[in-house]
């Protein structure tokens, strides 16, 4: 069994001050738009079809210096651009939630990443809060870039400052610091893959 973890500090810009909406997971489609072969509109049924169901252990990091270790259980970003067949050349995905929070990321460091969209956490589907019913994680960037509760990604020739950019963050390289690791209630050094993931070339 898996312990449950006490404080997770939320986030969830778009709807300070009102109720995170719970996204019927029978209705709910993931629109995959922009420079793609193929739009596609998929049920979270068809996700688990179509594309290779990856349980993976890994750790996320937020900017304001703290960070959290879970088994995550999703797809590759990757699988789901080749997919959708995801025009060559393109370098940027865009993730835009329900509510429009958005973030966009350069497709070769998501690659390189193994970025996930995410279903379930520590064997849990994701709860409203989490960023039900699919979250995209970004490990080894600071994961205001990950998207929660995710309606639709696009493929995109163009960046456009995402949802946190106002509050004055825009590298989201992870940074050599303690950040408190609120599954284990201490500070520690990120991992160093992360740390090596090198500069946030947005
Ligand atoms: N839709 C949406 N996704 C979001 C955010 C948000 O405000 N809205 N905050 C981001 C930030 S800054 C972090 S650290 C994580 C927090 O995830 P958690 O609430 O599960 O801890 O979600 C990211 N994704
Ligand atoms: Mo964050």
């Amino acid at each position: 069994m898996t312990k449950k973890i006490k404080r997770i500090p939320t986030f969830f810009h778009e709807f300070k001050g009102r109720p995170i909406p719970d996204i019927d997971l029978a209705s709910y489609r993931l629109a995959v738009g922009g420079e793609v072969a193929n739009h596609l509109e998929l049920s979270l049924e068809e996700m688990g079809e179509l594309l290779p169901v990856i349980e993976t252990r890994r750790r996320f990091y937020c900017v304001n210096g703290w960070s959290l270790e879970a088994q995550w259980r999703g797809f590759y970003v990757a699988d789901l651009l080749e997919l959708a067949g995801a025009l060559p050349g393109i370098p940027y995905l865009r993730a835009v939630s329900g509510g429009g929070y958005e973030d966009t990321s350069r497709i070769e460091s998501l690659v390189k990443g193994r970025a996930m969209l995410v279903t379930h956490m520590d064997g849990e589907p994701l709860s409203p809060e989490r960023g039900k019913p699919v979250r995209l994680m970004i490990f080894d960037k600071y994961q205001f870039r990950g998207v929660k509760a995710v309606a639709r990604v696009e493929v995109v020739k163009d960046y456009r400052q995402g949802a946190w950019v106002k509050y004055g963050y825009t590298d989201a390289s992870i940074q050599p610091f303690p950040h408190f690791a609120v599954d284990k209630g201490e500070n520690l050094m990120p991992d160093t893959d992360v740390l090596d993931a090198g500069p946030d070339e947005i």
